[in-house]
């Protein structure tokens, strides 16, 4: 049924060691010859090449022309029977033509605005020439690039170049998914690097002429990765260039290409007046991703595709440590669960729910997914947890030294981590193979001055997995005294059992206990805990996550008591309070605390609870919430918003965007009770674009931003990025009930122009992001949803397949929903010639 399943894995019965490429460019006709050097690993195999939608023009073995009878041609490849093939090693040489310009699925050799530009992750090279398109089959490439753009880039090194061509080479063997070439007129800003060993690296940011003015910040980011790789982890950049492309058009956020990183444009182009604080923080933390892709990925890749958390997990956990050492540590690390607690745990808790490591696929593109990355980086942490920061290290480098140049597995990792540690990881790895979230219970007792806490963990069946043996946890507990002292330091308790206990002894007075501290595993904790308990952790915990949990807890409590008619917990809005003015608190922390849980977190917690989530009421319960807090901190609100002001000019540095933060969040709760006066001046003053895109939200959620946005589309209509967030920004702010007819409208806006993937995700992502306008009762924003994926999937079945993750939490709400999200499933499963990418993701959607 076109399944791949992880134990059909089989080695590649021939090596490869070189690759010479030439590639003739033109829009509707590129020429691709491709000389591969082979040689049998046992006698008798076939040739088996992966290559689709290609025109063969020639196919040649050490230089003679294969006869008709020597190989066959399918829809998928090209297969060289064994009789045609010499015993030892031999010179296979193809030409094939196609066509990029009629390439919209964004995978293989496309066009972006007149630039040539390539995405081989995961199996896009089969869409450029006739190739054992799998990971494991690692060669050095040499390519010749001749065309009449300007700039003609591929991987490696430069080693000639001529009016209409260049050539390259990389010295490091790789997979064909790590090929990239780009050519077109652009434009670079030039940097450099010295490495730790003396070594001078030319760095460029290249992009389309006219965009050179938003460059700086991105070449500073690849600095500072290149630094902190070097200082973190010992590895040093191994080629003489470093070039990063910026790409319009583009499926996901950039792709880690061996010394060819090409990127999304909106995760490069940055301004103060073009880009927010967010936009700042992504791009620094995406570029290092890809950036130390090199090592792990590049230098160390994966054996198959089932390994992928391996290369992306890792490089997760990677970037978060980067960014938290550039910005506030603590601050990041909330974030970073904010996330996963939004996409990973949703994926968990639905019909999409798979392992890290899974162990069957239909689509490979369907599997870049929280769950493999942000789960994955989970993971990691969870070693580092485990081995403290110098055995983590010191397994690191055991990794490296080990498995360079190789293409791994999971089992090749956790061997590392066993012998460096020499710790038995058997339970551990667990993790790797199994869904699903654990539920941790706890409950405590205190008597003769021991503390006893006995932990229970639980895990749901998840799709195909209907057993979930305990893994091994790793809980980082510490114990505050009743005046708010800490009495335990953190400690981290390792739970291996289904039930389990752990005794705290020789205490004075029952502490309250501050469990799972930095969330030290991806799991959900319940543990009854009386708002006055949360109230003292939050003023008094010395752990800053656990301290914010302490918060979120409260918010969320209260939230979900208000959607069925109770009133807001003086508790929290007491304890919220002496947040907000602590000057001894950062203003990062303190905007966090601030901002409540979006409505789809509530949702999900009412789900968990086995209860039925009513969008119309969290919405309600929300906006009632910060109606209250308003109305009792107001004072406290106006001071912090006007001290928090930054006269002089714009830096994207943490300590800036933390006081811009907190302003924001105070402005939401103002909004609630000066009718967006606030909103509307700051609207008018504001001279960057964090401030006012804030602005507009805030005055779009109150129903107020008609006017703001009329002239926030006309200041940038040229400005492709800053538009998406036009777009964006009012879909998922408007009032629910007019976001399925807005998103409507502006589909019919000429500057819709949905076969830009990032325009496609602003517009449906906007509306899916505006939950209660999303699940508007009659439906009405499914079907307007499900009509443009229907639309989308023939041009673009990756994107089209990835927006359908909307519909992953249908469970969650009443019968009436359920039936019209199945219903719109239904009808997209049922479209004739639908893409494999999106006829798997209905198939699981429906389950
Ligand atoms: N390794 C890359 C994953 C990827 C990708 C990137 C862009 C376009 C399509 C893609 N398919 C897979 C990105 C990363 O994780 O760094
Ligand atoms: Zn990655």
């Amino acid at each position: 049924d076109g399944t791949t399943y992880l134990s059909d894995y089989r080695p590649y019965p021939f090596t490869l060691s070189t690759v010479s490429l030439t590639f003739r460019l033109a829009p509707r006709a590129t020429r691709v010859t491709a000389r591969l050097a082979l040689a049998p690993r046992a006698a008798g195999a076939a040739l088996q090449l992966d290559g689709e939608e290609l025109k063969l023009i020639s196919l040649a073995i050490d230089g003679a022309a294969l006869k008709p009878a020597d190989y066959r041609l399918t829809e998928t490849g090209l297969t060289i029977h064994p009789a045609a093939l010499p015993e030892g090693p031999f010179t296979l040489e193809t030409e094939v033509e196609i066509a990029p310009e009629a390439n919209t699925a964004l995978e293989g050799l496309y066009m972006s605005k007149g630039m040539y530009c390539t995405q081989c992750e995961a199996e896009g090279f089969r869409k450029i020439t006739f190739y054992p398109d799998r990971p494991d089959v690692m060669a050095r490439f040499h390519v010749r690039i001749e065309g009449d753009a300007p700039v003609l880039l591929s991987n490696g090194n430069p080693v000639g170049a001529g009016a209409g061509w260049a050539e390259w080479d990389d010295p490091w063997p790789k997979p064909a998914y790590l090929f990239a070439l780009v050519a077109g007129e652009l434009v670079a800003t030039p940097g450099s690097f010295t490495t730790m060993s003396g070594r001078k690296t030319d760095l460029n940011v290249w992009v389309r002429p006219g965009d050179e003015d938003r460059t700086d910040y991105a070449l500073g980011a690849i600095q500072r990765s290149m630094k902190w790789d070097e200082e973190a982890f010992g590895r040093e950049y191994d080629l003489d260039v470093f070039n990063l492309v910026a790409v319009d058009d583009f499926n996901m956020g950039a792709m880690e290409n061996k010394g060819l990183n090409i990127f999304n444009s909106k995760l490069v182009l940055a301004s103060p007046e073009t880009a927010t604080d967010l936009d700042y923080e992504r791009i620094e933390g995406v570029i290092g991703h890809e950036y130390f892709h090199n090592w792990t990925g590049d230098r160390i890749t994966c054996r198959d595709w089932f390994q992928l958390c391996l290369k992306e997990g890792l490089t997760v956990f990677r970037d978060q440590s980067f960014t938290a050492d550039m910005r506030l540590g603590a601050v990041k690390r909330i974030e970073d669960v904010i996330a996963l607690r939004a996409r990973q745990f949703r994926e968990d808790a639905g019909p999409l729910a798979h392992p890290p490591r899974p162990d069957h696929y239909r689509e490979i593109n369907n599997f870049y997914t929280s769950t493999v990355y942000e789960k994955g980086a989970e993971v990691v942490r969870m070693l580092q947890t485990l081995l403290g920061p110098d055995g983590f290290r010191a397994a690191m480098d055991l990794y490296f030294a080990r498995h360079d140049g190789q293409a791994c597995t999971i089992e090749d990792w956790i061997t590392v981590f066993e012998d460096a540690s020499g710790r038995d990881l058997g339970q551990f790895k667990r993790w790797y193979t199994d869904a699903g979230t654990p539920h941790l219970t706890v409950e405590e007792t205190f008597e003769n001055g021991t503390y006893t806490l006995e932990f229970s963990q639980e895990t749901k069946p998840t799709p195909g997995q209907a057993e979930k043996p305990p893994r091994l946890i790793p809980i980082a507990v510490g114990l505050i005294g009743p005046n708010g002292d800490e009495v335990v330091p953190t400690r981290v308790l390792e739970m291996t059992e289904a039930r389990q206990s752990f005794a705290f002894e020789g205490l004075g007075a029952r502490p309250v206990p501050s469990i799972l501290r930095g969330f030290s595993a991806p799991v959900v904790l319940e543990r009854q805990s009386s708002p006055a308990e949360q109230a003292f952790l939050l003023a008094h915990d010395t752990d800053p996550f656990n301290r914010w949990e302490a918060g979120r807890n409260l918010a969320r409590e209260t939230l979900i008591a208000m959607t069925t008619g109770a009133a807001p917990d003086a508790e929290y809005l007491d304890a919220v309070g002496g947040l907000i003015a602590d000057e001894s608190a950062d203003p990062a922390f303190r905007a966090l605390v601030l901002r409540l849980p979006s409505e789809d977190e509530i949702a999900q917690a009412i789900a968990a609870s086995g209860k039925v989530a009513d969008p119309d009421a969290i919405h309600a319960a929300r906006a009632a919430l910060m109606q209250a807090l308003a109305a009792r901190h107001e004072a406290t609100l106006a001071a912090t918003f006007d001290a928090c002001a930054l006269p002089g000019t714009y830096r994207p540095e943490a300590a800036d965007a933390g006081r811009r933060s907190l302003r924001l969040a105070c402005l939401a709760l103002l909004g609630r009770l000066d009718g967006g006066a606030r909103a509307a001046a700051l609207f008018d003053s504001a001279t960057n674009m964090t401030e006012s895109l804030g602005a507009l939200g805030l005055l779009v959620a109150q129903g107020k931003g008609e006017a703001a946005l009329a002239r926030f589309r006309a200041r940038w209509q040229e400005n492709a990025l800053v538009l998406d967030k036009w777009f964006t920004t009012q879909l998922a702010l408007c009032p629910p009930a007019e976001a399925a007819d807005r998103a409507a409208r502006l589909a019919e806006d000429p500057l819709f122009t949905w076969k830009n993937p990032n325009r496609f995700r602003a517009l449906m992502g906007g509306l899916s992001a505006n939950h209660a306008g999303f699940h508007r009762a009659d439906g009405a924003g499914y079907r307007f949803y499900a009509n443009w994926l229907i639309r989308l999937d023939p041009v673009n079945p990756q994107t089209a397949a990835r927006m359908s993750t909307a519909f992953e939490t249908r469970a969650r709400y009443d019968a009436g929903r359920q039936a019209k999200i199945r219903a719109e499933l239904e009808r997209i499963a049922a479209v004739e010639g639908l893409s494999r990418d999106l006829s798997e993701m209905t198939a699981r959607l429906l389950g």
